[in-house]
């Protein structure tokens, strides 16, 4: 098997996106709980976010979303962003919560809806110019409730025509990134709801337009590590949204409800090309915890990605793929779970030790007062939570 010391320089490459929407206040549709020393506004949030790369060392980015995360001057955020040590990373648009898009927002059967959303992108695609994102990233909650609702066909007429007016006004450095879910908040059809979907939109714009995988939006028993091994061969991965779910888009902790499936994932973008220097996939974490605290809950998740990682990175690919042209069933197996079964976080908290990081980066931050600190200094104010 491969050994730890071998894949040690790769870990270095590692680079994960958090969300700004995580360190906000957040919960289901039953309740969102508050929590002392909630961000009262982006640049909070943007602080917080930092404390996980200060610790972890492999979260330097942080994804925005628009208009929650709207602020008089991005320049402004971006320098303090990057004063912190972190960037700002993707722009999320958001064209679930105005009321005009009830029934839709790119999708919607009234042309003026339509064009209300399109003039949302083309206002996320100017804060991009201004916070120097690449990517732009659209999930829409369009879909119906019941048929013959809508129009299943023109809406993606609809869709197509607006993607292509988006995807025109961004600059060749740009991306468009589209995400797919199969339900919620639509019930009985979502436009954009699986990852064939989402394909056929982003190959007939270009070259720079791309999926989103989020590994919470697909049905119970999805093989996902499928869909991640076709679309890097497309060439069509453009980001992870990542986290986890037991029964639904349940957005909890990155590999806390099926770490082998994680493994299993992590395995194929390994494989694929997807992880390293030349790969242009964004590594997001889209999660919004209800009852644990934030920033440990990001440490956690960010961990659980490193980890996976490097499991991934000991498969021995040489002897696996001799043992798969060999027909060796079992032995084929037997290389991938001996991967799986490595507990490598001993060689982790060593690879950070020697990087003056700390081994055990949560044990490092909660010993920090950082979280007395803002509970104390954050009186007053109004906590951000999904809707600011
Ligand atoms: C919700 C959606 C989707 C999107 C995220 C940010 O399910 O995952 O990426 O909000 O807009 O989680
Ligand atoms: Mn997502």
């Amino acid at each position: 098997m491969t050994t730890f010391c071998e894949i040690a320089p790769l870990l270095a490459q590692q680079a994960i996106e958090v969300p700004s929407w995580a360190y906000g206040n957040s919960g289901t549709r039953f309740k969102v709980f508050p929590a002392a020393g909630c961000p009262r506004d982006p640049f909070e949030k943007v602080a917080d976010a930092a404390q996980v790369h200060k610790f972890t060392g492999i979260a330097p980015v942080v994804a925005l979303h628009i208009p929650w995360d709207q602020v008089d001057d991005f320049g402004a955020l971006r320098r303090h962003a990057e004063d912190l040590g972190i960037r700002l990373g993707t722009v999320n648009s958001n064209t679930f919560q105005d009321v005009e898009y009830k029934l839709g927002s790119l999708c919607h059967a009234d042309k003026t809806v339509r064009q209300r959303a399109l003039d949302h992108h083309f206002h996320c695609i100017d804060v991009m110019g201004q916070t120097g994102s690449r990517d732009l990233k659209i999930w829409l909650a369009d879909g119906t409730n019941y048929p013959g609702q809508g129009d299943i066909r023109s809406r993606q007429e609809w869709l197509a025509e607006g993607l292509a007016a988006i995807y025109e006004r961004l600059t060749d450095d740009q991306r468009l990134i589209l995400e797919y879910k199969f339900f919620e908040p639509a019930f009985y059809h979502t436009d954009v709801c699986d990852w064939g979907t989402s394909y056929t939109h982003c190959a007939a714009l270009g070259e720079r337009a791309k999926v989103c995988l989020d590994t919470g939006h697909h049905a119970p028993g999805t093989n996902i590590e499928f869909i991640v091994a076709q679309l890097l061969r497309l060439g069509k991965l453009g980001a992870f949204d990542f986290n986890s779910r037991f029964y639904a888009d349940d957005d909890l902790i990155v590999g806390a409800a099926d770490p082998f499936q994680f493994f299993r994932i992590m395995f194929e973008v390994v494989r694929g090309g997807g992880y390293g220097p030349d790969s242009d996939v964004a590594f997001m974490l889209d999660q919004c915890h209800n009852i644990e605290a934030k920033i440990p809950g990001q440490i956690r998740s960010v961990l659980n990605v490193q980890e996976m990682t490097a499991r991934a990175l000991l498969v021995d690919r040489p002897a696996l793929e001799a043992a798969q042209r060999d027909g060796d069933v079992l032995g084929a197996n037997t290389i991938l779970m001996d991967a799986f079964y490595t507990d490598v976080r001993p060689d982790l908290a060593r690879w950070r030790e020697d990087r003056g990081l700390p081994g055990d980066p949560m044990k490092a931050f909660l010993g920090s007062g950082y979280l007395e600190r803002i509970a104390a200094d954050r009186v007053g104010g109004v906590q951000t939570s999904w809707g600011a």
